[in-house]
């Protein structure tokens, strides 16, 4: 059994910033489970572009609210406290934070804690070898 809390991953490897969005890693590949999950802010005022090509991915947001464009039906769904969304389909998409959105996310295959955004919203599969050390 592993026991992880917030305040242990803070300032940590597996809190990672990027320009729209904060992301604490609770479980990753190197934890060998098949899933990665997230608790991941999105910041007040952003809009960030996604498309998990190589990931499955569901979120289910606990704080905030915003909007979710599924970038190939341009359909438009209001994010609030009890939403959740499965991109089961690797759904191009944009999230735009309203206020700061607080979203549980998990990924199939797992991430390993390394990847970073292309150009295209796109994480690159890597595996737990490439990737980080268990710990
Ligand atoms: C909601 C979402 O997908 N945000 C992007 C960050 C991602 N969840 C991550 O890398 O933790």
């Amino acid at each position: 059994m592993i026991v992880r809390r917030l305040e242990d991953i803070r300032g940590t490897d597996r809190d990672v910033e990027a320009p729209t969005w904060r992301s604490r890693r609770f479980v990753l590949a190197a934890d060998g489970v098949g899933f990665s999950l997230h608790d991941t802010v999105l910041h007040a005022g952003t809009v960030t572009e996604m498309w998990y090509r190589n990931h499955i991915e569901a979120v289910y947001c606990i704080e905030g609210e915003g909007t979710l464009e599924d970038r190939g039906t341009g359909e438009v769904h209001r994010i609030e406290p009890g939403t959740m969304y499965l991109l089961d389909d690797h759904d191009k998409h944009t999230l735009t934070a309203l206020t700061d959105l607080r979203m549980v996310c998990v990924f199939n295959p797992p991430c390993t804690g390394q990847e970073v955004h292309d150009e295209e919203g796109v994480y690159p599969l890597l595996t737990a070898e490439a990737g980080e050390v268990a710990s």
